[in-house]
């Protein structure tokens, strides 16, 4: 079996960033799905660091094209001391949202961490939806549609500077896996900033195997690799508790290689698993296939290669 860094969970109960609420439940359903003793049974040092606190949802219109802003910077500001905590440390952090504005906290921490240790990073962020709007063009006023464009830069001081006075990523560090979903001013920030983008059409054409070869090319044995999984990158008919579903996902197969691919990169350092809506699930089914899919990133596998 092969050897892993010792994983916290830290969980981060709110849907703060989101347009339905029920996200906040995530933590507990990924918690009862099984995941620590999933992670245990492959090997892995797991420590289950509980929930993290924060303000309540206040479920108020947006402000300036914001929702709920000052909340969203609370929460990530938490989630990122705690995962550079556990960067220091040593550990791999997993977070189990929540709602996707917290992969501002989340990969801000994981930004910083690679500054100190003069490691590259790349994210990879498997999604229906491209997550680039700024307050100026969302439709939505949601945080959870903007956090891509903030770890780049753009969107308000608060968030683009949660980590100190330089943006936490660069367009080119980031590669966008089954989109589907972008609204039409956001396709335009993601074609100016250059973002690479492996959209369905483009898993339609090449198939998963080099879809992923090519997302993954480039890893040196220096890179640190964040993945940053919205479960609504998944087909709605495999997984239907999130609150954004997008038809024409990725289906059963097509994730368990996305996540063995990975997994044979030996480069991942750090991971959230966000949008999980268990009150839109089926008899958290949602919550056990992530689960599954957890396992296969680290290294589970029904190859007989194995
Ligand atoms: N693009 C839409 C908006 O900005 O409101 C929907 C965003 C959904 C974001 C989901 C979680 O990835
Ligand atoms: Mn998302
Ligand atoms: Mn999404
Ligand atoms: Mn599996």
């Amino acid at each position: 079996m092969a050897s892993h860094i010792p994983v916290s969970l830290i969980g981060v109960p709110t849907d703060i960033g989101a347009g339905h609420r029920g996200a906040r439940l995530g933590p507990e359903a990924l918690r009862i799905a099984g995941l620590p003793e999933a992670l245990a049974a492959r090997g892995v040092d797991v420590r289950d660091l509980g929930n993290l606190d924060g303000p309540r949802n206040p479920w108020t219109a947006p402000v300036a094209g914001y929702r709920h802003l000052d909340e969203v910077v609370e929460w990530n500001r938490a989630l990122m001391e705690a995962s550079l905590a556990e960067l220091r440390a040593g550990r791999l952090p997993i977070m189990l949202g929540g709602d996707h504005c917290l992969g501002i906290g989340s990969i801000t921490a994981v930004a910083r961490w690679c500054r100190e240790q003069g490691k590259d990073l790349r994210v990879l962020w498997l999604d229906a939806h491209s997550d680039f709007n700024t307050s100026e063009v969302t439709p939505s006023g949601n945080v959870h549609g903007m956090p891509v464009a903030c770890l780049c830069g753009l969107g308000p001081d608060a968030l683009t500077r949660l980590g100190g006075d330089a943006p936490a990523l660069l367009p080119s560090q980031v590669r966008q896996i089954g989109i589907r979903s972008v609204d039409p001013e956001e396709k335009r920030l993601i074609k100016h900033h250059r973002v690479d983008v492996y959209d369905m059409r483009y898993i339609d054409e090449a198939g998963m195997k080099r879809t992923m070869e090519a997302a993954l090319a480039d890893l040196g044995p220096d890179t640190h690799l964040h993945v940053s999984f919205d479960v609504d990158f998944l087909d709605p008919s495999i997984a239907p508790g999130v609150g954004t579903t997008v038809p024409g996902g990725v289906n059963y197969r097509e994730a368990q290689l996305v996540m063995e691919m990975i997994a044979d990169s030996g480069r991942m350092g750090s991971l959230d698993i966000v949008e999980l809506n268990p009150l839109l699930d089926t008899h958290n089914a949602t919550a056990e296939l992530a689960v599954d899919l957890v396992e296969s990133l680290f290294g589970k596998s029904t190859l007989m290669r194995d």
